[in-house]
């Protein structure tokens, strides 16, 4: 991994293409004076926890996201007491230990967080307490060195932009009414040679979509789900169907392929008691290979290019019968691997995907997730860099995507939120002028 902060773990390799500090760099230092916490609010209204660090020459600010659909293995989010604990620990645990260390220490300072925490899965302090710290330290120190996040994490070759993954049509978990119950229909113009034209396409899909919805049916309200995604009183297949058939349509227009795929996300459907994916809103069950049988279907009539948790958590294997069975597709797991490392290393042993998410606050440090990017990319599995349902306008995992080469980002089409991560994408781009490159994804 070439990356900045992190490159003190990489002994072993001789030629680390890394941004080499100049004389002035050196001198600086980013030791940490200051750590704030506050209450804010996510797009949802929920409460969540903002962090700021200063250093003696920077300054770094992030809030915490929050899920709808969980995956089980994700850490806590927050201590008994919700965020005014949270923000509590920071004060009486966190910032005591925390202050006078040097910021650039990513390492450091994450393992300090467990260290406080003490637990496997951050409940004492909580999963999103350690994300904001960690996240907010890292762009701290990004800013007393005078560089952007995705430089300082990332070094000189941090220069290839990720393809947006978007929601178009909402379902599942984050829709209510009458709509599908696969929880995300998604864009994603593999085909585009910029970044800036792939968030174009995505959008002119959202906006068609919402015009064809519109002329169907009548009831049609104009409403959106979290992530910015139409939600319609359709069906799974009709929302499938409408899906494949824009992105063709706005991909013959604009002359580059738009895929398109689905975030089935099965843990929320199955029900371990009737041992059996429950289709409310379509009344229908299905067992596990009626539920293999299904998504094999669609992805042979449709073809679509990403399918993320097709099954739920626990069914490794099945994951691993799918992935071998179907070709140009990424199977990816998001409640399944829940970001981390022994999950995905068990993961790996039997083949149970190709491609991952990965959602920082899923582990609660930036070292952890970039351990398992790390584990992944070793083993061929393309890391998609995600945004959650809850989220807030923090635009960071834009540059995290940009640091730690993943691919793709999954962050919406439309939204207050996800245009926060878009928008920080263009700007990127336009700053590394002709340095900035589309991401290598071999999908098709
Ligand atoms: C998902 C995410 C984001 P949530 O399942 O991939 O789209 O949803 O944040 O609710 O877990
Ligand atoms: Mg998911």
């Amino acid at each position: 991994m070439k990356c900045y902060v992190f490159t003190k773990r990489l002994k072993k390799e001789k030629k680390q293409e890394t941004i080499t500090r100049s004389e002035k760099e050196k001198d600086m230092s980013a030791v940490i004076e200051d750590i704030i916490a506050r209450k804010v609010f996510n797009i949802r209204g929920q409460e969540t926890i903002e962090i700021d660090v200063t250093t003696n020459s920077g300054f770094g600010r992030a809030s915490a996201p929050a899920g709808e659909s969980r995956g089980k293995a994700e850490v806590t989010y927050y201590p008994q007491g919700g965020v005014d604990q949270a923000i509590k620990k920071v004060e009486e645990l966190i910032a005591p230990e925390i202050v006078g260390l040097n910021a650039d220490s990513q390492e450091e300072i994450d393992r300090t967080l467990h260290e406080i925490d003490g637990s496997k899965d951050f409940k004492v302090i909580g999963g999103n307490t350690s994300f904001a710290i960690s996240l907010a330290n890292a762009e701290a120190a990004a800013n007393s060195y005078g560089l952007l996040l995705f430089q300082f994490l990332g070094g000189q070759v941090a220069h290839e932009l990720p393809y947006p993954l978007g929601n178009a049509i909402s379902g599942g978990k984050h829709a209510l009414g009458k709509s599908p119950d696969i929880q995300e229909f998604l864009v994603i113009p593999y085909g585009a040679e910029s970044f800036l034209e792939a968030a174009e396409a995505n959008a002119l899909i959202h906006q068609r979509i919402g015009v064809f919805l519109k002329k169907k049916d009548k009831l049609f309200g104009g409403g959106k789900s979290d992530e910015g995604a139409w939600i319609a009183n359709i069906g799974n297949l009709d929302a499938l169907e409408i899906l494949a058939n824009t992105c063709a349509e706005v991909g013959n227009e604009l002359g580059f392929e738009c895929g398109f795929g689905l975030d089935i996300a099965a843990s929320t459907m199955w029900s371990e008691k009737e041992e059996a994916y429950v289709y409310h809103k379509e009344g229908k069950k299905r067992d596990s290979s009626e539920q293999m049988g299904f998504v094999l279907g669609l992805i042979k009539k449709y073809h679509p290019v990403y399918v993320e948790d097709p099954l739920h958590e626990k069914d490794f294997e099945g994951f691993a019968e799918l992935t071998k069975k179907v070709k140009n597709c990424l199977i990816t797991g998001d409640d399944l691997f829940a970001t981390n490392v022994e999950r995905l290393n068990h993961g790996i042993k039997i083949g149970a995907a190709n491609a991952l998410i990965i959602k920082v606050n899923q582990v609660g440090t930036l070292t952890d997730a970039w351990e398992t990017i790390e584990l992944a990319k070793r083993n061929n599995y393309i890391p998609v860099m995600s945004h959650r349902s809850g989220d807030t306008c923090d635009w960071h995992i834009a540059h995290l995507a940009i640091a730690f080469k993943c691919p793709i980002i999954k962050t919406g089409i439309v939204e207050g939120a996800r245009i926060a991560k878009i928008n920080e994408l263009i700007r990127i781009e336009q700053f590394l002028e002709e340095r900035a490159k589309m991401a290598e994804l071999k999908i098709v």
